[in-house]
């Protein structure tokens, strides 16, 4: 794409969904992903660059923001910026923006769906009626969600959203985090083995990035025990892969409904097989309504930028 003096250049890295990128054409000149595309262009252009455009998945590391000396900000059009070099670009000065607070229904919404949808056995309903098979005998029995014991793992402003609705379906909410939350009623658990232990659905809601990585592993699933399922709409990071498989195998838990896995969009053989777990495509803030409040944020962010006004959502931490 051709720049304009008059528009700041922008290196989007990530396909931007067309919410977010049709309001940036009217001001800036947009990059698609031109770093990977074509790296000659992108070598002659990387000194106007001002602004990094990024979703919740996106990865900006230290050596693609050191080619950006003329860097001031990188907006991510997501909650989660684990894929974003935070220090290297504090320690340049360029600005990060994230988009949170606009999306902890739709994520809450979906983590109650798959709960729901695994007790109540909902895809397997589905398949199940599509291929007649209802007419040789009914589907065994689902499991009651109502009443169950809830485990949080991360009690941030989407696990409170979370906790917020599993209360009207009377379940018992228990959570886990760094550190016990002032003012929070739900008993805090000093660790996810602990809350598993306690817990017919563990929920996984907390940042993804090296704090986290396979914080839900081996130890963790076996006290979830075989009556448990694991719930998961956080990163595929913070679940170590390989032991849920090992754990679904073995029956160490009795399923699993996930939305984020480790090597996403693939998903591995072994989790599309078992009919005990329910997948989902990271969809926890795909909604139209939500996706369009990202792109808003997203954008105004860049707008504050470049007309010296306060960034609305800087990630937090100095
Ligand atoms: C999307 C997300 O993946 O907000 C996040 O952190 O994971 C999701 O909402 C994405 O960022 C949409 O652009």
């Amino acid at each position: 794409m051709a720049s304009n003096l008059s528009k700041p250049d922008v290196l989007s890295v990530a396909k931007l969904p067309p919410l977010l990128l049709e309001s940036m054409l009217a001001h800036y000149t947009v990059h698609d992903r031109l770093h990977v595309n074509d790296p000659t262009a992108f070598a002659t252009l990387a000194p106007r660059i001002r602004a990094i455009a990024a979703t919740g998945d996106s990865k900006v590391d230290a050596a693609l923001i050191a080619q950006l000396p003329a860097l001031e900000i990188i907006s991510v059009m997501g909650v989660g910026y684990d894929g974003i070099d935070v220090a290297a670009a504090r320690a340049r000065r360029v600005a990060v923006t994230h988009t949170p607070g606009v999306l902890n229904d739709d994520v809450a919404d979906l983590a109650i769906a798959l709960m729901l949808g695994w007790a109540r056995q909902l895809p397997r309903a589905d398949r199940f009626v599509r291929a007649g098979a209802w007419e040789n005998g009914p589907l065994p029995l689902g499991r009651k969600l109502s009443g169950a014991r809830l485990g949080l793992v991360g009690l941030g402003r989407i696990g409170q959203a979370i906790a917020h609705r599993a209360g009207a379906f009377g379940m018992r909410i228990a959570y886990t985090s760094r550190s016990a939350k002032s003012g929070v009623l739900y008993p805090y658990l000093p660790s996810a083995v602990a809350l598993a232990a306690q817990s017919d659905y563990l929920v996984v809601i907390t940042p993804g990035g090296a704090e986290t990585r396979h914080l839900i592993g081996a130890a963790v699933l076996e006290a979830l025990g075989p009556q448990g399922c694991l719930v998961n709409v956080a990163r595929g990071s913070v679940v170590d892969e390989a032991a849920l498989i090992d754990a679904l195998r073995a029956g160490t838990i009795a399923g699993a409904a996930l939305d984020v896995f480790e090597s996403e969009p693939r998903v591995s053989q072994a989790l599309r097989e078992f009919e005990q777990v329910v997948l989902t495509p990271h969809i926890g803030s795909a909604t139209a309504q939500t996706r369009q409040a990202m792109a808003d944020l997203a954008f105004a962010n860049l707008q504050a930028q470049f007309s010296g006004q306060p960034l609305l959502t800087p990630v937090p931490g100095r």
